[in-house]
């Protein structure tokens, strides 16, 4: 065999065996990561690459950590300096005899000049696009040095805005983000200048791989895939993005090849710089049997590894490994009714079938994004899928993420409503940043076209409303920034998307009207209208218990509420006199205006305030009352939306079809949105989130005087039911009715399979049970048979008082009720406090005690009982120090004895856990 034939056939045998890049290269000669030389002015210390200086300085112990108190503010002098990134490397004469040799730099951050051996090789402005350059001339046999200088990106900005011809607005942050001014004059992750949740960290550094690459004809740089499929038989489209080497044509042969089916196809190929692009469309017979890819809950996520293979006429190879599945998606925007003006739909249908979205919104893990590990996202996107999320957005002020992060998302059935990178601004619209962001938006699209779990493509957040609202300033001169605002994502990113990708729909904004708005020339009348499209929905002050405060919109893809992460987190970053919710440092650590007097003002809505004399036991007492609130209230929002997903009131609002909250997981540790700490850890809403987003929930609430309880079920087989006359919507059940069992639930809490889409509809009982606060005595249990027909059912309506009355309960305040499905006691259960928590009347401080604690045989899992000699609210575990999560948290206890399991994420004997473990309740607050 000739030399390069074995070379070519190693390198295919090693990428075939191992798996383990996905960018199999056997072309790529040199790798680059690693150890570099990271200098300023006076400061030189060892770097790592992937990696920014931040993480550098404070690897060599020049600065402490970052996240500590107000070092924000502190280190604010390291984004303010430019910083150099330099390393050697050997060339040897097998990479210099290639007549193509490219450094190739796959993310930047961000403005920098590159230099081989002094030569300047190339330029680069934007972290988002990976930049090649060619590097042959500037090459030496043996020794190099390769130096990236990169320009401080807050004086980078600095400079921008005095070259602009107007002011691009917001000029700065508001002055409680304690940030920088300028992000959106820069392409870099909008939210390293600070956030109303996070901290500025402009980093500098090389945060993607970077290396050198020689070839003799060609390298595919890209492949994009699409599938479509009609009359049950699928086509695959396959794209195959080559970079030939310059100068004359050169030939070679790609194949395409599907793993696990006998799908193969090949091509010979001719590449020049015109040419090379490569388009397989493949027909799969329907003899090849194909499993498609489900969100979580309505099935497998079966993915499928695509091979290509690209072999030049010297026998050199070169490949790529993709996992991509099989789905459809559509997004439905159709009349809700005969009468036009009450709007359109606005949900997902995949498969064909309509899906509801559950999940919430994703920003950066990590202000250093060197610290993002596959662990942790995975920790993140599988504690999403654990309490039956089936949907995220990436939000427009981070980054386009990591690929593992979308490969994940991929093998847990969540689905990605991607943003482009814009934020809460307005945007350069000059020619050179839109070129830039032509690069940035083509790349991005066709690095992430084949992930089945992206549903959507969004132009930005929320800058349409900004525009529309005059949040900046902008009414100065509206025309003009409408302009801009058109030709960066309607000219621009719209046009790229159209060209590149049309198998997913694109939403020029997030939120937006959808259709309505494209047809009102891309800028809504009224942006966040209830009857097209999504809103956001921020009510800080309302009573969040009450789900008649909020809108119904068509879907609701950004809704929150603030609290504090637990003690625990905080203490790694706060002194031990930071530990007071009126401290200075607390207040500082709320980027969001007056975030934590609206926490206080939100709490005594709903319970008394935490008033133990001793500061810290207080603040630990406000911390737990914070994620009450929070829990509560996207519970009420989340349950509200699901109820009406088959309701349409005479005004035309229903038919809601998602609701994403704002947000999964922090950047930091502080007061946020997230029901994720900084690190994984779960706060109540998080563990409220399993119970609401659960596939099939008891959902009751009080509609004036009348308790209502409705019945939801996402896994019923269903079809879209119009109304003959007025044409609504409806998600009914397929076929009839068959007794609801046990087993067709999937219990709240416990992760969710995914494979067992119910196939019929339900008839069943439901059980109401009122007790008082004072006791466990059930008073009086309502036994409801009902047989559901459609997704989302009013099973029980009754007057609060005529049930008060009739349990004998005496007073709303002294009652709650508690809901099952199925049997009496079953695991499917609600509960609805009659009052709020500052008037119940009857309930007192309880005696909960831990009584075992046992390993089980499945490793890291351990039953927890718990023993109480009174009823108590929000009954609330922790395990200090030691990571994992409970089955469940801050919950109701009525019944003296409860079992839960604790789930750890890493080794941890029974007895450390057992010493780790407290517990508590609502009335511990109070002394
Ligand atoms: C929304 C988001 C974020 C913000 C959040 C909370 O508007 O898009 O920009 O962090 O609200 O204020």
């Amino acid at each position: 065999m000739h030399p390069s034939k074995i070379k070519a056939f190693i390198c295919v045998v090693s990428f075939l065996v191992t798996f383990t890049i996905k960018d199999a290269l056997c072309l790529r000669t040199i790798d680059l990561n690693g150890h570099w030389a990271v200098s300023s002015k006076n400061v030189s210390v060892p770097g790592t690459v992937p990696g920014s200086m931040f993480t550098a300085l404070m690897a060599a112990g020049v600065i402490g950590d970052p996240y500590f108190r107000r070092n924000d503010e502190v280190y604010a002098w390291v984004g303010d300096m430019d910083w150099n990134y330099t390393r050697s490397f050997q060339a040897t004469a097998d990479l210099m005899s290639n007549p193509t040799v490219v450094l190739v730099c796959e993310g930047l951050d961000t403005v920098a000049t590159v230099t081989v051996n002094n030569v300047t090789v190339g330029k680069t402005d934007n972290m988002f696009i990976r930049y090649v350059f060619d590097v042959k001339s500037a090459l030496k046999l043996g020794d190099n040095v390769i130096t990236i200088a990169f320009r401080s990106a807050t004086q980078y900005v600095k400079e921008m805005a005095t070259s602009m011809p107007y002011a691009i607005l917001p000029t700065c942050v508001p002055h409680q983000y304690h940030g920088a001014c300028g992000a959106n004059l820069i392409r870099k992750t909008q939210c390293s200048f600070s956030w109303d949740w996070g901290p500025a960290f402009p980093t500098q550094g090389i945060w993607k791989d970077i290396y050198i690459q020689g070839y003799q004809t060609a390298v595919i740089r890209d492949v994009t895939t699409e599938t479509t499929s009609s009359d049950g038989s699928w086509r695959l489209k396959v794209d195959v993005f080559m970079e030939p080497t310059a100068g004359g044509p050169v030939q070679g042969q790609l194949e395409v090849k599907l793993d696990g089916t006998p799908i193969v196809s090949s091509k010979s190929v001719t590449l020049d710089h015109d040419h090379s692009k490569v388009s397989f469309d493949i027909s799969i017979p329907k003899s090849v049997s194909i499993n498609e890819w489900w969100p979580n809950g309505y099935g497998n996520q079966t993915l499928y590894e695509l091979f290509v293979f690209y072999t030049d006429a010297l026998g050199t190879m070169n490949t790529r490994k993709l996992k991509i599945g099989f789905r459809t998606v559509e997004l439905v925007q159709d009349y809700v009714s005969v009468n036009k003006s009450l709007g359109r739909t606005f949900y997902f249908r995949i498969n064909g079938r309509p899906v509801f979205l559950k999940g919430s919104n994703w920003i950066p893990a990590d202000s250093f994004l060197e610290r993002v590990t596959r662990d942790r996202i995975y920790t993140y996107l599988k504690s999403a899928a654990d309490v039956h999320m089936n949907a995220m957005r990436v939000w427009g002020g981070g980054i386009y993420e990591f690929d593992m992060f979308y490969e994940i998302a991929d093998e847990l059935g969540i689905m990605i409503w991607q943003d482009f990178m814009f934020a809460c601004a307005m945007y350069p619209a000059n020619d050179a940043f839109l070129a830039s962001v032509r690069i940035e938006a083509t790349q991005q699209v066709r690095r992430l076209k084949h992930h089945p779990s992206i549903i959507a493509l969004s132009g930005n957040n929320e800058n349409e409303k900004a525009l529309v609202q005059d949040w900046y300033g902008t009414d100065i001169n509206y025309t003009r920034y409408k302009n801009d605002y058109l030709k960066l994502y309607v000219d621009t990113i719209r046009t790229v998307v159209l060209a590149e990708d049309n198998s997913r729909p694109f939403l020029s904004s997030s939120p937006s009207n959808g259709m309505e708005t494209e047809e009102e020339g891309w800028i809504a009348r009224k942006p966040y209208d209830t009857h097209y499209g999504d809103i956001h929905e921020y009510m800080y002050l309302v009573p969040f218990y009450d789900p008649s405060q909020y809108r119904i919109p068509r879907l609701s893809s950004e809704f929150g509420l603030q609290s504090y992460p637990s003690y625990e987190s905080l203490e790694p970053v706060y002194n031990q006199s930071d530990m007071d919710y009126w401290s200075d440092l607390n207040e500082y650590r709320n980027h969001h205006p007056f975030g934590n007097i609206e926490m206080m003002a939100e709490a005594i809505q709903y319970l008394n305030l935490p008033n133990c004399p001793d500061r810290k036991q207080r603040f630990k007492d406000i911390i737990f009352v914070t994620q009450i609130d929070q829990a509560i209230g996207i519970r009420t929002m989340t349950e509200n939306y699901r109820r009406w997903q088959n309701r349409l009131d005479a005004q035309g609002q229903g038919n809601t079809m998602g609701a994403l909250y704002w947000m999964l997981a922090d950047i930091w540790q502080a007061p946020t949105w997230a029901s994720l700490e900084y690190g994984g850890k779960w706060k109540m809403l998080h563990y409220y989130a399993a119970h609401f987003f659960a596939p099939t929930l008891i959902s009751p609430y009080v509609d004036g005087d009348v308790l209502d309880v409705y019945v939801i079920m996402d896994e019923l087989s269903v079809k879209e039911v119009r109304d003959p006359v007025s044409h609504t919507l409806s998600f009914q059940a397929k076929t009839n009715p068959r007794p609801f069992s046990l087993f067709d639930m999937n219990t709240w809490g416990s992760p969710h399979t995914g494979s067992d889409v119910k196939s019929g509809d339900f008839s069943g009982n439901l059980y109401i049970q009122m007790f008082t606060w004072d006791s466990f005595v059930m008073l009086k249990m309502w036994t409801v048979p009902f047989q559901l027909n459609s997704t989302a059912q009013s099973v029980f309506r009754r007057d609060v008082d005529v049930m008060v009355a009739e349990s004998g309960c005496g007073r709303p305040r002294k009652c709650f009720l508690v809901f099952h499905l199925g049997n009496e006691t079953s695991d499917l259960m609600s509960w609805l406090p009659l009052d709020t928590f500052s008037n119940a009347d009857g309930l007192r401080k309880a005696i909960i005690r831990i009584t075992d604690v046992k390993p089980r045989t499945a490793s890291r899992e351990f039953t927890i009982s718990l023993t109480t000699d009174h009823p108590a609210a929000f009954v609330w575990l922790q395990a200090y120090g030691v990571k994992g999560r409970f089955s469940d948290n801050g919950i109701l206890l009525y019944q003296p004895n409860m079992t839960l399991t604790f789930y750890a994420w890493e080794d941890v004997d029974v007895n450390t856990l057992k010493s780790s473990l407290t517990v508590k309740s609502l009335m511990d607050t109070y002394y």
